[in-house]
C-alpha cells in the first residue's frame, strides 16, 4: 500500500524545510509542497535525501490524496495574501474536520477572522506562532497553537514531539486559547524580543561610550552574564558577537552600520498596547530606537550640530559593570511585567483564556527570549495563577528591590554623561509611575476640564460621579460629553 502522509506542509522556504526534517526525524510522514514546484524536487534531492518519511508532491490534488485523514495541512509561507491564496485553493479539497495550520508570522486578527471563516465551513483552523528561528525549526522550537480548541487533540502529538524541551523534559509548546491567541502571543513574545535586544544594547554602547571598555572586554562582561540571573540565548549570542574577528583579526561588530531593521511585530505590539491601553512603554520604546537608528544620515549630521555633555566616567568600572547588569536585570523585570499585564488585557478583550505560566513555559526554550529568567516566571504563576502583575511577586519584587539602587545610578549616570537608554529610562519611569499612589492626574484632568468641560472625578466622593468646575467665571456649567480637544 502506498505510504501515508501524517502531515502535508506548504512552503519550503528555510523555515518549511526544517520543520519538516523535525517532523521526519520523529517518525512523522510528511508531505511536502510549494507554490514553485521546483523547490518540491530540490528539497527531496537535497535536504531531504534518503528519507522515506519526506514524500513531494506536485499539486495540491496529488498532495491531499498522499494524505491520512483528517487531514492536516500546514502553511509555512509569507503571511498575509499567501495564507488566503492557499485557503481558497485548499477548501475545494477538505472535508469537514479536516485541519489547516498558519505556521507563519500572520497578524493575530487574520487569525481571528481565519478560524471564523473556516469553522463556518466545518474546517478546524489553527495559527501558531513558531519562534526559534532556522536552528529552532530544525531541532526544537518554541510552538504556539491557538484557533479552533476542536483542533488541538489533532495536532498535540505532532507539535509537542518536535518542540523545544526544558530541562525538565516539558515541551514549549501548549495550547495557547482561542483563535488569534497563539499569534498574538507569538506577537508579544516578538515585541518582548525587541525589548531585550535593545536592553543588551543599551548597556553595550554604555561600556562601550561611557566606560571605553573593548569588544573583547565586553565579550568577557556578557559571558559573565550568561553565568547568572541573566543566563540567556540573547546574552550569549551577544558575548559570541562581541568576541568575533574576521580572517583579519577585525571585530565584524565594528564594521556593521547602525542602522537597524525591522519586520512589524515589535511594531504591532506597540500599535496594540495603545489600541488596548496598556503602558507596554519598554516595547515602544525599543521599536522607536530602532526607527531612530535607521535615520542615519540625520543623525550624522545633528552629531556635528548639537552639543551633549563634557562629562567623563569617573569611578569604579568594575562596580559600575555591576551596577549596570543589576539595571538590565530589573529593567527586562519591567517589561516581561508590561507584556503580560499587555496580554492579560487582551485575553479580556478577545475573550481568551489565556494560561500565563504555560505561555512562560512555551518560551522557556527553543525561541529568542528563551533564558532561565522564564522559568521564574513561570514559578511565580504556579505559585499564583492569579497574579495581577510580575512585580508584585515575591522572587520580582525581591530582586527589584536589590537592584534598584544600581538601576538609579546607571540612569542617572547615562544622563549625566549624554548617553541614550532609552529602554532603562522608561522600565524606571514606569515602576516609578505603577508604585505612585498619587500621580499628576488631577492636575491633567483639571487642564481637561478648563479647556473641555471634560469633568472630573473627586477623591472625596465616590467613583463614577462626575464633577466641572467653572474655572474661569465665563465657560459656563455645562459639561462636554462629546467635545474632544
Ligand atoms: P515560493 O517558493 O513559490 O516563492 C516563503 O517565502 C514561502 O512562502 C515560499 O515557500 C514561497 O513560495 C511562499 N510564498 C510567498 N508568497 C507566496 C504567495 N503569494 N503565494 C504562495 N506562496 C507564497
Amino acid at each position: 500500500m502506498e505510504k501515508k502522509g501524517d502531515i502535508a506542509l506548504i512552503g519550503l522556504a528555510v523555515m518549511g524545510q526544517n520543520l519538516i526534517l523535525n517532523m521526519s526525524d520523529h517518525g512523522y510522514t510528511v508531505v511536502a509542497f510549494n507554490r514553485t514546484l521546483s523547490k518540491v524536487d530540490e528539497f527531496l534531492q537535497g535536504a531531504a535525501k534518503g528519507r522515506d518519511t519526506i514524500l513531494g508532491a506536485h499539486s495540491l490534488e496529488e498532495m491531499i490524496g498522499l494524505l491520512k485523514k483528517p487531514r492536516k495541512v500546514m502553511l509555512m509561507v509569507k503571511a498575509g495574501k499567501a495564507v488566503d491564496e492557499f485557503i481558497e485553493l485548499l477548501l475545494p479539497h477538505l472535508e469537514a474536520g479536516d485541519l489547516i495550520i498558519d505556521g507563519g508570522n500572520s497578524h493575530f486578527p487574520d487569525t481571528i477572522r481565519r478560524t471564523k471563516y473556516l469553522a463556518d465551513k466545518g474546517i478546524l483552523y489553527i495559527g501558531t506562532g513558531v519562534s526559534g528561528g532556522e536552528e529552532g525549526a530544525r531541532h526544537g522550537p518554541s510552538i504556539m497553537p491557538g484557533g479552533n480548541p476542536a483542533a488541538w487533540p489533532l495536532i498535540k502529538g505532532i507539535f509537542q514531539s518536535i518542540a523545544a524541551k526544558t530541562a525538565d523534559g516539558e515541551p514549549c509548546c501548549d495550547w495557547v486559547g482561542e483563535d488569534g491567541a497563539g499569534h498574538y502571543v507569538k506577537m508579544t513574545h516578538n515585541g518582548i524580543e525587541y525589548g531585550d535586544m535593545q536592553l543588551i544594547c543599551e548597556a553595550y554602547q554604555l561600556m562601550r561610550d561611557g566606560l571605553g571598555l573593548t569588544n573583547q572586554e565586553m565579550h568577557s562582561v556578557f559571558a559573565e552574564w550568561n553565568k547568572g540571573e541573566l543566563d540567556s540565548y540573547l546574552i550569549e549570542i551577544t558575548a559570541d558577537i562581541l568576541g568575533y574577528r574576521d580572517e583579519s583579526g577585525t571585530h565584524v561588530v565594528d564594521l556593521i552600520l547602525d542602522s537597524a531593521g525591522q519586520k512589524g511585530t515589535g511594531k504591532w505590539t506597540g500599535i496594540n498596547s495603545l489600541e488596548l491601553g496598556v503602558p507596554v512603554t519598554l516595547i515602544a520604546e525599543a521599536v522607536y530606537a530602532r526607527c531612530l537608528s535607521a535615520l542615519k544620515d540625520e543623525r550624522v549630521t545633528a552629531s556635528k550640530l548639537l552639543k551633549g555633555s563634557q562629562a567623563v566616567f569617573q569611578g569604579d568600572r568594575q562596580a559600575f559593570v555591576e551596577d549596570i547588569r543589576k539595571a538590565l536585570l530589573a529593567s527586562k523585570i519591567v517589561s516581561y511585567a508590561q507584556g503580560f499585564m499587555l496580554m492579560r488585557e487582551a485575553a479580556r478583550e478577545y475573550g481568551w483564556n489565556l494560561n500565563y505560566g504555560g505561555v512562560a513555559l512555551m518560551w522557556r526554550g527553543g525561541c529568542i527570549i528563551r533564558s532561565v529568567f522564564l522559568g521564574k516566571i513561570k514559578q511565580a504563576y504556579d505559585r499564583n495563577p492569579a497574579l495581577s502583575n510580575l512585580l508584585l511577586d515575591d522572587y520580582f519584587r525581591g530582586i527589584i528591590e536589590s537592584c534598584q539602587p544600581s538601576w538609579r545610578r546607571v540612569v542617572a549616570k547615562a544622563v549625566e554623561l549624554g548617553i541614550p537608554l532609552p529602554a532603562f529610562a522608561t522600565a524606571l519611569a514606569f515602576y516609578d509611575g505603577y508604585r505612585c499612589a498619587r500621580l499628576p492626574a488631577n492636575l491633567l484632568q483639571a487642564q481637561r476640564d478648563y479647556f473641555g468641560a471634560h469633568t472630573y472625578e473627586r477623591v472625596d466622593r465616590a467613583r463614577g460621579q462626575h464633577f466641572h468646575t467653572n474655572w474661569t467665571g465665563t465657560g459656563g456649567s455645562v459639561s462636554a460629553s462629546t467635545y474632544t480637544v
